[in-house]
Parts: structure tokens; C-alpha cells; sequence
């Protein structure tokens, strides 16, 4: 047993492994100060709710709190490690600032009534909305990090009850664009890839990822084969010196919203020199002739001067792509919140397509997702689209979903696609949303123009109901605000990128009367009455194992098949990945491992769209040009972004993450060790940018873009000249308790546009023209962490590291074997 600083280490200690061995198994603990784990009263199985990576772990339980968390060594995803957020982040489920009462607005202030109250009301509008307009007038904007549980029930009250089409989840900004490529290249939803293609692979490229801070235990598992024998060669795609470009055999940094033009510079050079598998085109595939061509002018040089990177160096990574034999991609922001978001990730699909690396050990796609839950989202109809994967377009799978609903099939709308996020608000500013529900997402720092985030949600004419545990910038401009049990309090299941499903128990009660999302949504479907044609409940379940039982119904012979799985499967066991069935009881590891795929006219998810103009494709014409149920190759030309630099705005502005902190950081801002790593607010540039505009470590800048400013202070780093980065995790919350008023200027998407990808609908965080001053000297250098891509490029005086409260244990298995786990690892 070890104890390490994890905030200063977050990747903890090496474990090295060899191609094709079993990665060893680490378990990471972290107990609050002076617990001795033998006095944990109980430890309650569950998996990391901050990222989607689904790394298992338990709670500790004492005294009824939380008071720690352990991973399970078991685990098929972790083998027992934890990232950052996971060993600290719990706190904050017992901060004293939890919402514990609903509140409703009483003349123009929120103030604490009871559920009675806050139901009726909410009860009350629907009504009234229903009769006046129809089920137009409402929407509901939910998340990825509820519980599949949770997702499905919402979908059924939605599409099956109130015959709404105006459904998604914050995963809109997401993962929209995984799930858009996906279905475009093999016409269904679905990750192909498992996580133990890291341990065969000899190549892998990483997309506009940043692994090393946000799936860190997946990283941990790349560092440990580069650290073993015949290690991988890694391709990193990035704009940031991240971890994973400082690991990487070549970092290509193109010109923000570049992507596809990188990808068909790469395409043509793997074409050009043969490495491509055409027994495996013939017989698995359709489109590669039109790839080809298309590919044909990209050459390296071309590729190269629209994304402003050495031709060179894309010689380089096709010849290492070309050359493997076992090659992983994973995909994530830095493709999706771009203009041509879809149509970049297709290219990474084409590329394992015409090399025929799917299915095989070490041959997988990760088109990653981020959020916890964002696999349920999707597969349960929180995000728009039908459950199970079932088509919208086609008229036999709404009958059949109205089957398993025993609705009219004319109830549930299919008139058109699902309304994305994007739409929902714009119907809400003009004013035919008029009730919008949010579930745990928080809006007014996560959508692009917050400045018109907030004159929609502040509109009298739209009645906002906002669930969540703490009073946010969202909840504070809400009519009705409902306090939400959370992970940890609330029981129920969840699926990570690579399809593995878990179990999330409850450990400790809920503070004061704060509820679960699921008995939320199902007392507003008993208050309403909904009924099925029958005259029976619509909704007929009760808790999330009977949730569950029905869910599996519903995905009963669709891809996401969950009929083989139960509660009492998953408790104690070490994940299992769906498709999971009679026939396969132990789940599937990797999909279209025979070159088979989901893309029957008759079964497919979807007839793919418009790689251009996002105009979904009509039947027959995806029938013509599918006819053998193949995988797709889709083609795209490069199309510069939307909103160019400028006189005024000469620079590119991109934001996302850092290791420390989740998002809005409603959680991570609550957990002392995670808050004092990152505390504030920094813009990063580099240092050419910096000494012409007299920009110095530390010093307070402004930047600014048509739409906004943000003060930061600011951090020198080895970011691509011409680019600035802000994270986007800082809201009007201050940790001292209070908020800062709501123009003052802190969150990145003052800055960013209300625009969006056509296919996927995703929005564009990843570009928009902006420019920077100083304004004044600062006091030491910026708030950003040192161990990230926010490292310095010269010496700042200053390193980022914990204090005793950051000590964790590292027990790795050989050193005492790990302490009470169950399950196997794979
Ligand atoms: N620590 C932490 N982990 C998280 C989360 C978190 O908030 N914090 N959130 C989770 C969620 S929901 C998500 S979606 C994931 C997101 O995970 P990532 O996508 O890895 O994170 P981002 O920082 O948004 O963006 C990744 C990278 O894209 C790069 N990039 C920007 N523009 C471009 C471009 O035009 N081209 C290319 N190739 N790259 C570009 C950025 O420099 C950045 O390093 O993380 C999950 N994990
Ligand atoms: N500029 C910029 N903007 C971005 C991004 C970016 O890279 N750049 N990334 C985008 C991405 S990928 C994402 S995923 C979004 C994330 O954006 P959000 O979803 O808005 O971010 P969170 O802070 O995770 O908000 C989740 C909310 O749910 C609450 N919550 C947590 N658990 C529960 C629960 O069990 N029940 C309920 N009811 N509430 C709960 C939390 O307190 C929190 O307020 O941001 C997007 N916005
Ligand atoms: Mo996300």
C-alpha cells in the first residue's frame, strides 16, 4: 500500500503491461481524514458519475454519510483506479448548501413550499398549456448524468403521454455528433470498440481528445502499455500541448475547425500508398469509390495549408496508421463542437472501414462520449430519438414502440426529426415553448451566448421548472425549483462508452426532501393521469428495478439489447456490455465483429443525412444506396468555419476542460481538493501571442468576441500561436457562497455562438474569432494547473499539489492483493 498526492500525481503510480496481457489491477482509496477503512460501516457498489468512462468503485458509508469511495478491483473498466473527480468529488453531495425543499416564485422571489405545492403547479400549467396550444408548448431538456431508469420514464411521459417531440438532453452538446457519426457510417447508434482494445492495440490516435484529463483512468491504462514492452504508438490530434500530445509519436495541431481537411490529408495518403483492405471493402462496405475521389486533391501539402500544419507531419501519421496492424481511434470534443462536426468524425469510421480494422482485438472506434450517462440518454429516448434505437422515419418501429407502450402509434410524434436543444430555445424565445423543464443540466453557463440563455429563461411568458440539488444560474431564474436526490442517493443503472452497463446503488438518504428524478417524473405522470388506450396507467412502474424490467422489454431485440441483464446480475458483478441476452449471457464485447451491421433498411436506427445540409435521407433513398445491410463510407469537402478571424477579432478562441473540474462545477467546486487546484478562471495563449501584446504570466486580460467579454488572468503556455483557450467551468457561483453578478463576466460562453454542426446538431464551442488585452499587472502568476495542458512554458514559481487531505491510497494487486473486492477483471 502506497499513499500519494493525487492532486499532484493524478495519474498515480505505473503498472506496466505488455500487448495482449491483462492490465494489472490498482485499487485507488480515498476515506475522509482519519477513517480507517476497517471502520466503514458499509460499502455500497456504484460507478464514477463524473465522466463516462464508468469506472466501478464503492462508497464508503458511515455514521450514514458518505465518507469515501474505493475502486473495484474487479472491474472489467478500472481494475480498481480512480481519476481525480471520483476520489474527491463526493463531498459535495453533503455540502450544507443542498436544495432540501422545493421553491416556487411568489412575487418575483423564489421562496420553500412544499411537493404538494410545487406539483400542482407545474400540474396546473401542462393543463392549461395542453388546452390552449397542444403538447406543443412543452419541452423538457434533460441531461446525461441522470439514470437510464430515469431517461426512459421521462421519454415515455413525453413521446407516449403528452405527444411532445420536443425532448433532448444536454448531451445535445455532448455526444450528439458520436451518435450522428455512428449512425451515419454503420446507420445505427453504438459503440463498436471496447476498452481492451488499449491493451492489444499497436496504434492509436486520439481526435480532439484529451484523455490524460478526461477519461484519466482510460489514460492510465495507455501509460501503462507505453511504459511496458512493444508499447503503442499514439497519434494525438490537438490544437494543446495536452498529456496526450507530450506521449505522442506525432502531434498534428491544425488551425481550429480544420478537421476534415486533417482527415482527408490523411485518407489520401493512406489511399495513395495501398493501406487499404479491399476484400474487406468488397464484402463489408459501399461508398469508397466516392471517398476516393474525393480525397484525391487533399494531398499532404494541400491538407496542410488549410490546417496550418507541416505536410510532413501528416506523411508521418498516415505512414504510422498505415502501418499498423491493431489500431484504436477514440474521437471526442475537439471534432465535435466544430461546424463540420459529423462529417470529421465519419473520416475517422472511413479510416478503419477501408483498412478493415473493426471487431478485432486492438481494431476498435471509440466515438466517445462524456457525460457518465450520456450511452442512456440515447438509448432511452432522453435525447429526442425513439427508445431502443428505433427508427422515427420508419412507420413499423413507432407501431412497435407503441406496442411496448400500449399507445395509439398517432400519439407518439414522428412527423419530423426530434427538436434539438438548440430548437427548443429558439421556439422558446419566440415564444411556442412555453413550459420548459430542465433536469439536471445547467444552462445558463453551459449553452453557447449566455447573454441570450438568460433573456430566454427570464421571459415571463415561459414557465421554467428547474430539478437539481443546488440553487444554480439555471434554478435561479426558474418558476418552480425541485430538490433532487443524487448518485449516492438514489439507485439505478448506467452504460459508459463502451457499452458496459453498471449498477448504482443507494448509500446514504437524500437531504431533507429532496427526491429522485424517477419519483419525480412518475408523481407528475400519476398527478396528470395519463393513461394507455386501454384506460390503464400509462406509466407502470414504481421504482427503478420495475423501471429497469421495462426498460429491458422495450430493448428487447433492438441493438442495445438489455434482456439478458437484471439488478441481481449486476450487483457484485464486474460490468457487462450490452448487447446482453439470452444468447449471450455474459454481454458482447465488440460489435460488427463479422463484418455484420445493424443497417437493414428494416432495423436500422437511421436512413443517415446530408453530410452538408444535414437533411436526413428519405427510405428509398437510403435503400439504393445500402441495399446489403453494408457499412457506409461517407465523404466530405472541407468547409471553412463559420465565424472567421477578423481585423477586430484577429485570434481563434476554443474552450474545454480541465482534469479538476466537471463542468459547471456544481460538484467539483464543492470538493476543497479539486476547488484549490483549480480556483479560478484563466485564458491560455502562447508566448509569441503574449509578448506582442505585452501579455505576462499572471496579468489580467480581457477577452473579448462579438458577443461578450470574460476577465481572466493569464496563463503562458505551448497552445498553437493564434489560439486562446478558456475554460468553461466557471460560472457566477463563488465557493464563499454567494453568486457574482450575472454579467460580470467570468463564463467562456459569454463568449461563443448560437450556431451549430447541420448533421448532428451539435453545438460549435471549439471556434470563434476573439481578441485579448491586458488590463493589469497580476498578483503571482494564473490560477491553472501545472500538471495539465495548462502546464507553463517557463518556470512560474509555483507547482500544483494537495495538502494532507489529498493523500490516497494506491494498492496494487502482488502488494497484498486488493482488499475486498469481488468480480474478475478481463
Ligand atoms: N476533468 C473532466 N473530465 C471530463 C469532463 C469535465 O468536465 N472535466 N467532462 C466529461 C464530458 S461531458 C465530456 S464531453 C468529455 C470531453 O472531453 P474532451 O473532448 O477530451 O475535452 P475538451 O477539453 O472539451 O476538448 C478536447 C480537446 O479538443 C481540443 N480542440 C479544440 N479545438 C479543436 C479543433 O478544432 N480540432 C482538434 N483536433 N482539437 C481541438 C482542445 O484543445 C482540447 O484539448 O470529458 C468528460 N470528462
Ligand atoms: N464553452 C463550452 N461550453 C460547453 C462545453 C465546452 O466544451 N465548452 N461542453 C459542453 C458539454 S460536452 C457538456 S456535457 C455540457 C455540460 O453542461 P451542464 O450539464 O450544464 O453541466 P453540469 O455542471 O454537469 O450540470 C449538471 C447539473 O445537474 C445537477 N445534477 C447532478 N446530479 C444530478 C441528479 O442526479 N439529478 C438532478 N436533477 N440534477 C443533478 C448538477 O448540480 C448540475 O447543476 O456543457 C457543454 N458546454
Ligand atoms: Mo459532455
Amino acid at each position: 500500500m502506497t499513499t500519494t498526492d493525487r492532486i499532484a500525481e493524478p495519474w498515480g503510480t505505473r503498472t506496466p503491461y505488455a500487448a495482449g496481457e491483462s492490465w494489472p489491477v490498482r485499487v485507488d482509496t480515498h476515506l475522509e481524514e482519519g477513517l480507517d477503512p476497517q471502520n466503514v460501516d458499509r460499502w455500497v457498489q456504484t460507478a464514477s458519475i463524473l465522466h463516462s468512462n464508468g469506472d466501478a468503485l464503492d462508497v464508503a458509508v458511515k455514521d450514514g454519510r458518505i465518507a469515501g469511495v474505493r475502486g473495484r478491483g474487479g472491474d472489467r473498466v478500472n481494475h480498481g483506479r480512480l481519476g481525480v473527480k471520483d476520489l474527491y468529488g463526493w463531498q459535495a453531495n453533503a455540502s450544507p448548501d443542498r436544495l432540501t425543499r422545493p421553491l416556487v416564485r411568489e412575487d418575483g422571489e423564489l421562496m420553500e413550499t412544499d411537493w404538494d405545492t410545487a406539483m400542482d403547479r407545474i400540474v396546473a400549467r401542462t393543463q392549461e398549456l395542453l388546452e390552449e396550444q397542444g403538447a406543443s408548448a412543452l419541452g423538457f431538456y434533460t441531461s446525461g448524468q441522470l439514470f437510464a431508469e430515469e431517461y426512459y420514464t421521462l421519454g415515455l411521459i413525453a413521446h407516449g403521454g403528452l405527444g411532445t417531440n420536443h425532448v433532448d438532453g444536454n448531451t445535445r452538446l455532448c455526444t450528439a455528433t458520436a451518435a450522428a457519426a455512428l449512425k451515419e457510417s454503420f446507420a445505427c447508434d453504438g459503440q463498436p470498440g471496447s476498452y481492451t482494445d488499449i491493451d492489444h492495440a499497436d496504434v492509436i490516435a486520439l481526435y480532439g481528445h484529451n484523455m490524460a484529463e478526461t477519461q484519466s483512468v482510460l489514460w492510465m491504462r495507455i501509460l501503462d502499455r507505453l511504459a511496458g514492452p512493444n508499447p503503442p504508438q499514439l497519434i494525438c490530434v490537438d490544437p494543446r500541448p495536452t498529456q496526450v500530445a507530450r506521449h505522442a509519436a506525432v502531434h498534428l495541431a491544425p488551425k481550429p475547425g480544420t478537421n476534415v481537411a486533417l482527415m482527408n490529408g490523411l485518407l489520401h495518403e493512406l489511399i495513395a500508398h495501398g493501406h487499404t483492405d479491399q476484400d474487406y471493402l468488397d464484402a463489408h462496405t459501399v461508398g469508397f469509390a466516392e471517398l476516393k475521389q474525393r480525397v484525391q486533391e487533399y494531398t499532404p501539402e494541400h491538407a496542410g495549408r488549410i490546417c496550418d500544419v507541416p505536410p510532413e507531419q501528416i506523411r508521418e501519421a498516415a505512414r504510422i496508421i498505415g502501418g499498423s496492424q491493431r489500431l484504436l481511434s477514440t474521437v471526442l470534443q475537439g471534432f465535435y463542437q466544430s461546424h463540420q462536426a459529423t462529417a470529421a468524425a465519419v473520416q475517422v469510421n472511413n479510416v478503419h472501414l477501408i483498412r478493415g480494422m473493426l471487431g478485432r482485438p486492438g481494431c476498435g472506434i471509440l466515438q466517445m462520449n462524456g457525460q457518465p450517462t450520456a450511452e442512456n440518454t440515447r438509448e432511452c429516448g432522453g435525447d429526442g430519438d425513439l427508445p431502443g434505437f428505433r427508427n422515427w422515419s420508419n412507420d413499423e418501429h413507432v407501431a412497435d414502440l407503441a406496442r411496448v407502450w400500449n399507445v395509439e402509434p398517432s400519439r407518439i410524434p414522428h412527423y419530423g426529426p426530434p427538436t434539438h436543444a438548440m430548437q427548443m430555445l429558439r421556439y422558446a424565445e419566440d415564444g411556442s415553448i412555453r413550459l420548459m423543464w430542465v433536469s439536471g443540466t445547467n444552462p445558463a453557463v453551459s449553452l453557447p451566448e449566455l447573454g441570450r440563455i438568460r433573456s430566454i429563461f427570464e421571459q415571463d411568458r415561459l414557465f421554467l421548472v428547474v430539478q437539481d440539488l443546488y440553487l444554480t444560474e439555471t434554478a435561479q431564474l426558474a418558476d418552480v425549483v425541485l430538490p433532487a436526490a443524487t448518485w449516492g442517493e438514489k439507485t439505478g443503472t448506467f452504460t459508459n462508452v463502451d457499452r458496459t452497463v453498471h449498477l448504482s446503488e443507494k448509500a446514504v438518504d437524500p437531504p431533507g426532501e429532496a427526491r429522485a428524478d424517477l419519483d419525480i417524473f412518475l408523481d407528475y405522470a400519476r398527478r396528470l393521469d395519463l393513461r394507455d388506450q386501454d384506460g390503464g396507467p400509462l406509466v407502470t412502474w414504481h421504482d427503478p428495478e420495475s423501471a429497469f424490467e421495462a426498460w429491458k422489454e422495450c430493448s428487447r431485440g433492438r441493438p442495445c439489447d438489455y434482456s439478458g441483464l437484471s439488478y441481481a446480475k449486476l450487483r457484485g458483478a464486474s460490468g457487462i456490455q450490452w448487447p446482453c441476452t439470452e444468447e449471450h449471457p455474459e454481454g458482447t464485447e465488440r460489435l460488427y465483429a463479422d463484418g455484420a451491421f445493424f443497417s437493414d433498411a428494416a432495423y436500422c436506427e437511421s436512413f443517415g443525412k446530408d453530410l452538408v445540409t444535414g437533411a436526413p435521407l428519405e427510405p428509398g433513398e437510403y435503400q439504393a444506396l445500402n441495399p446489403d445491410a453494408k457499412a457506409v463510407i461517407k465523404a466530405a469537402a472541407y468547409l471553412p468555419p463559420h465565424e472567421q478571424p477578423s481585423e477586430d477579432f484577429p485570434l481563434q478562441l476554443i474552450t474545454g476542460r480541465t482534469l479538476y473540474h466537471f463542468h459547471t462545477r456544481t460538484k467539483t467546486a464543492r470538493a476543497p481538493q479539486l476547488q484549490r487546484a483549480a480556483p479560478e478562471v484563466w485564458v491560455e495563449l502562447c508566448a509569441a501571442d503574449a509578448d506582442a501584446l505585452g501579455i505576462g504570466e499572471g496579468d489580467l486580460t480581457e477577452v473579448a468576441t462579438p458577443r461578450g467579454t470574460v476577465r481572466a488572468q493569464a496563463r503562458i503556455t505551448g497552445i498553437r500561436p493564434g489560439v486562446l483557450f478558456l475554460p468553461f467551468h466557471y460560472g457566477y457561483w463563488d465557493t464563499g457562497g454567494g453568486y457574482a453578478p450575472l454579467d460580470d463576466g467570468r463564463a467562456a460562453n459569454e463568449l461563443t455562438l448560437t450556431d451549430w454542426d447541420a448533421v448532428s446538431k451539435q453545438p460549435i464551442f471549439k471556434t470563434a474569432a476573439a481578441r485579448i488585452r491586458r488590463l493589469a499587472a497580476g498578483q503571482g502568476p494564473a490560477p491553472a494547473p501545472t500538471t495539465t495542458a495548462s502546464a507553463p512554458v517557463r518556470d512560474v514559481g509555483f507547482r500544483t499539489a494537495g495538502d494532507h487531505a489529498a493523500q490516497s491510497a494506491e494498492q496494487l494487486a502482488g502488494a497484498g492483493g486488493p482488499a475486498g473486492t469481488e468480480g474478475r477483471a478481463s
